[in-house]
Formats: C-alpha cells, structure tokens, sequence
C-alpha cells in the first residue's frame, strides 16, 4: 500500500521503513502514525519479513509528536492526551516489542521525545554520530512516554534515566554508546549500509529462535528467576521443534552453512 508520510520497501528479508516528514523532524502526526502501525502490522504478518529497519528521512530520526498537530496555533488544541498516547504511542511500542522478529533502529539525527522512546523501543539501535537522544518531554511541561520510563532505566539505570528525563539535555551518540544506550554508533556516511547490511544478517539467521529470544528478554522485565526458566523451558521446547533448529544442527553436523527460514 502506498503511503504519504513514509516509504516502505522490502529486500533481502528486511522491510525499511523511512519516516518521511523531513520538514518537521519526521516528527508523528496521526496519519503518519497510521501507515506507521500498518507497516509494524505488514511485518509481523508477511513471511517475506525476517527483519524490520526504521530510519529517517533527512536530518532527523523523529522529535517526536509534531506539536502543531496537538497545539494549532489557530485551532482548538488537543485536550485528551491520554487518549492520543493509548492510540497512537502505546500501540506502536507493543506493535514493536510484540513482534516476534528483530526491529533494528538506524538513527540518522536527533531522536527526540516520543522518537527517542521509539530508538529505544527498538531490538538494536545503530547511531551516526550525527545523532543524539533527547528526552525532550520535560522541557514543555509533559512526562515521558512511549515506554521511555520502562526501557530507559533499564538501560542505563535509575540516576542517568532520572537526568535524562528530567534535565531533558542532548544525549550524543558516543555518550549514548558508552552508558549502554544503545549498541553501535557509526560514521554518518556508513549508516545506511552498515544497518542495512547488519539488518540482513539478522534476516538470514535462525529468526524463528531470534523471535522466541526477543519474547524471553520481554518476559525477563517483570519474571522473577523461577517464572523465567520456566518459559526458558516453554521456549527452548519451541525452538527445538522448528525447521531453523533441524537445519542449525543439520548444517553444523555436515559442517556447512546453514540456510535459515525462519520457521
Ligand atoms: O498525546 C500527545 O500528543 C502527547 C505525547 C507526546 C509525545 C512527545 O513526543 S512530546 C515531545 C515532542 N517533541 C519535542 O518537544 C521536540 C521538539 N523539537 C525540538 O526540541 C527541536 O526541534 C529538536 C531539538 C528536536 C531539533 O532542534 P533543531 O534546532 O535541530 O531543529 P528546529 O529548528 O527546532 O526544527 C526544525 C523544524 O522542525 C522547525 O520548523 P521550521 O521552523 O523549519 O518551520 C520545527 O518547528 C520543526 N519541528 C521540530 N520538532 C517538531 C517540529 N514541528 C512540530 N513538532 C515537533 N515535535
């Protein structure tokens, strides 16, 4: 389906989704986020998508929740954000941390606000050194969201999560790397290659195992230990039930590469 505010393409098994609203930093209004949730929808349902890569057209990655929309300067303002963010956001986090196929993030410029929560929402996030994080919420009298509190401390622990969103300072990518942030930073002009081909190699692995990985690390947030070897266990007997598993141990016997299908 052709979209207006996003260009989408599948190759190799990765399905690039670009945001494509360079005038306003890709920031979300709802049309966008719209053909956004439909793309996370296509890729949890086609077989032909192994991996989902998100980037940004021009400058920026995404600052957010384009202002205007919510607050236009001649028209009546949006008074029920806790509706638009169950609609629009929370979707988007479950769309991405529920499907069961690695979601790489190629952040090309400043991720801001709900585009920051949306990086980190992400399995990988590959940065240029162009970019930055910033928690922007604090900054106009909102909280963060997106799953910023979750994942946020997670990462990078309670105090520096406490800074970030409170101070709602520029966060670089190498300051981002070195707190655990994120998982790779690369020169501006290698970000495009270096995530596509990452992202393909993701495509051609046991993504069926990747999937039941990525749910695991899911569950790991709230299980304690008992509950977590207990689905470790659950899992495991999934992963060795699929074609990826046959093919793993088949290639490995007949030491070959294995060719992965992601079943
Ligand atoms: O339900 C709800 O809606 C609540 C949910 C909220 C979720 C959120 O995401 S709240 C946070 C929203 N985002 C922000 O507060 C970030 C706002 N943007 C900025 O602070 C700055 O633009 C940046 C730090 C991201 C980048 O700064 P800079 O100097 O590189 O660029 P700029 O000049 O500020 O922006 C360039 C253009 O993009 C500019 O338009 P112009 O002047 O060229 O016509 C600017 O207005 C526009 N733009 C940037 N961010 C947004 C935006 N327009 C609308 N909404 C934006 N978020």
């Amino acid at each position: 389906m052709p979209h207006r505010f996003l260009q989408s393409e599948t190759a190799a098994g990765v399905k690039r989704v670009t945001l494509d609203r360079p005038d306003v930093l890709n920031s979300f209004h709802t049309p966008m986020a719209v053909e956004f949730l439909h793309e996370i929808r296509h890729a949890a349902e086609s077989d032909e998508v192994r991996c989902l890569l998100i980037t940004g057209a021009g400058r920026a990655f995404c600052a957010g929740q384009d202002l205007e929309e919510v607050h236009p300067p001649d028209g009546e303002r949006l008074e029920d954000f806790a509706a638009h963010v169950r609609k629009v956001y929370n979707p988007i986090v479950r769309g991405i941390r529920g499907l069961q196929k690695p979601v790489v993030a190629a952040v090309n410029g400043v991720a801001a606000g709900a585009g920051a929560s949306l990086a980190l929402a992400c399995d990988f996030v590959i940065a240029s050194t162009k970019a930055s994080f910033i928690q922007a919420f604090s900054k106009i009298g909102l909280i963060p969201d997106t799953g910023a509190t979750f994942v946020l401390p997670r990462l990078v622990g309670t105090a520096q999560a406490t800074a970030m969103m409170m101070l709602g300072e520029k966060v670089s990518a190498g300051r981002a790397l070195e707190l655990g942030m994120i998982y790779r930073v690369v020169e501006p002009d290698a970000l495009v290659t270096e995530a596509t081909t990452f992202a393909e190699s993701l495509a051609q692995g046991a993504t069926h195992a990747l999937g039941l990985t990525k749910r695991l690390l899911n569950e790991s947030a709230h299980n304690d230990l008992d509950a977590q070897l207990e689905i470790e266990a659950d899992l495991q007997g999934a992963a060795g039930r699929s074609e990826d598993y046959l093919e793993g141990v088949r290639a490995f016997l007949e030491k070959r590469t294995p060719v992965f299908k992601g079943r």
